[in-house]
């Protein structure tokens, strides 16, 4: 497998979605005070973390284009539990690529306390050899989610996905904090989009 030409596409991938997440950001903030778009984080999945996912789900070598869906990932995190479904609803609207399936681990949390809102997009990309579809991971998450499963993923990594039992309690007391943090936030909005308009003005 030569992966530098076999990943290419997934870099365009990125970088094409990243430039558009990007935009729908900045007209947001243009056109009024508050962007349901925090920040977009985009990454093609390292080498190492594909070969292992694919031994792990039993993908041959050779299929992982066509099985892996998240080889291309993007990440769009909000401030708002609302926002989420906000950019969902834009993201359905898109004719630049077509929605293959989607999960909502916002409003079913995964039992790990994992919450986000993932979209499989396939996404057409011009390469000098003609177009070529790609399949790509749009997760869609708030602040407090993001923070969540950066530490989890961490800690994951460093137990080798094998958490000891305490750890894995403490992470989903944790995730029903995040989440808690959403619920109060998402009550008090309307006072923080006024301090945001405010702020914007000056
Ligand atoms: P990385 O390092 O994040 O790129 P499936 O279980 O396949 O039906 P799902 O959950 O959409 O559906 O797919 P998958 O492959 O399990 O997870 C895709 C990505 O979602 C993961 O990528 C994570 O980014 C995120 N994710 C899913 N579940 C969890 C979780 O419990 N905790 C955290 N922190 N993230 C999760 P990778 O492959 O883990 O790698």
């Amino acid at each position: 497998m030569n992966w530098e030409l076999t990943l290419a596409p997934y870099k365009q991938v990125v970088e094409e979605l990243k430039v558009k997440l990007k935009g729908m950001r900045s007209q947001y903030e243009k056109e009024s005070s508050h962007s349901p778009i925090e920040f977009v984080t985009a990454r093609v999945k390292p080498i190492p973390s594909i070969i292992e996912k694919a031994q792990n789900r039993g993908i041959a070598i050779e299929n992982v284009e066509s099985e892996m869906q998240d080889i291309a990932g993007v990440r769009v995190v909000c401030q708002f539990v609302d926002d989420i479904y906000t950019i969902v609803d834009m993201l359905h609207h898109r004719n630049d690529f077509v929605i293959v399936e989607e999960k909502d681990y916002v409003s079913h949390k995964k039992d790990s306390g994992y919450r986000s809102y993932h979209m499989i997009i396939k996404y057409p990309v011009e390469t000098i050899h003609g177009e070529v579809i790609v399949l790509a991971e749009i997760q869609i998450r708030t602040l407090a989610m993001n923070f969540w499963a950066t530490n989890e993923h961490s800690l994951n990594y460093k137990y080798d996905g094998k958490l000891p039992s305490e750890v894995r309690l403490r992470l989903q007391k944790a995730a029903e904090a995040a989440f808690k943090l959403d619920e109060e936030m998402s009550k008090i909005r309307s006072e923080i989009h006024e301090a945001q308009r405010v702020f914007h003005r000056k």
